[in-house]
């Protein structure tokens, strides 16, 4: 498994845990039909929410690449690449570790909805290649994996750099990988429907989608200023609305809440409860406490 020496006890156990993905990956992603292949993208897009929950990014490009692969770049402050307390760059231990969320930065999870960073290795484990870009502290800094195994071989424990940038951010391009997938060809519109609900769910937060797979390259970009009164009235427009969208928020004990609804002229009754940005079919007791 280990060709280079560089490898100790505490690597080889770091790989075995991302071979307990590729095992076993229903357990981190959901499936393996499109629907978990599409989540991988979800999984890597949460990433760049949470830095936006966090006050840092609000642009996020999703692009489906003419190679059957996934890009997603933001503009936040870039994984944090600097020495970690195990001599291996922090960025390292995020891409390759099972490891348990918010340790990089305390209040920056307090609202992430998502794994906290554990799938973006599951995703990695689950890809033919990731490749990272982090733009941070002046330069880009590279890190690139196979089947969840570093090809790139650290400088003195940090990562190699490809060159100057003025610019912050992050930027992931992954290839799920066909052996583990039953299918490889990312579904657009699920997709976009997700990143459409994404920014109504963070108003302040564009999402540029481009599908570079056709003949015509595609773009939507995707901002939603009115949050989830343009969400109520984006559903009901084509419905015959009886009155216009109803709206309040509020805040207790440090958790906030945000309500919107409209009446239909119809018996049929939707009410979508979010909690932390991710959607419970079963209501969630937000819902049911409402
Ligand atoms: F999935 C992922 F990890 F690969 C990934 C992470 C993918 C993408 C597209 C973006 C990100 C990501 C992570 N964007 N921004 C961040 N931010 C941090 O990880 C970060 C940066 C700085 C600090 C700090 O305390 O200084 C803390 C964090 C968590």
């Amino acid at each position: 498994m280990a060709k280079n020496n560089e490898y100790g006890a505490e690597q080889i156990s770091v790989l075995e845990g991302l071979e307990a993905v590729r095992k076993r990956p229903g357990m981190y992603i959901g499936s393996t039909s499109r629907k978990g292949l599409n989540h991988c993208i979800y999984e890597i897009v949460d990433n760049s929410v949470d830095e936006h929950l966090a006050g840092y990014c609000d642009k996020i490009y999703v692009t489906l690449e003419k190679d059957g692969s996934c890009t997603v770049e933001d503009n936040g402050r870039g994984v944090p690449v600097d020495m970690h307390a195990k001599g291996v760059a922090a960025a390292r231990i995020v891409f390759s570790t099972l490891h348990a969320g918010g340790k990089f930065g305390d209040g920056a999870y307090k609202t992430s909805g998502g794994l906290h960073g554990v799938g973006s290795s599951a995703v990695n484990a689950l890809s033919s290649y990731f490749d990272v870009q982090i733009s941070k502290d002046g330069y880009i800094h590279h890190d690139r994996y196979e089947q969840g195994k570093p090809v790139i071989k650290l400088e003195k424990g940090l990562l190699p750099t490809l060159g100057k940038t003025k610019k912050t951010g992050t930027k992931i391009n992954f290839l799920p990988d066909p052996t583990i997938f039953e299918k490889t060809k990312f579904k657009a519109d699920e997709i976009q429907s997700r990143m459409h609900e994404t920014a109504y769910l963070n108003p302040g937060l564009t999402i540029v989608f481009q599908d570079l797979r056709g003949e015509e390259p595609e773009e939507i970009i995707y901002h939603e200023p009115e949050g989830i009164v343009g969400f109520v009235k984006g559903i009901n427009k084509n419905k015959e609305v009886i009155h216009d969208v109803v709206s309040f928020s509020g805040e207790s004990e440090g958790i906030q809440v945000e309500v919107a609804f409209q009446f239909c002229n119809e018996f049929h009754e939707d009410i979508l409860g979010f909690c932390n940005n991710i959607y419970n079919s079963e209501g969630g007791s937000h819902i049911t406490v409402f």
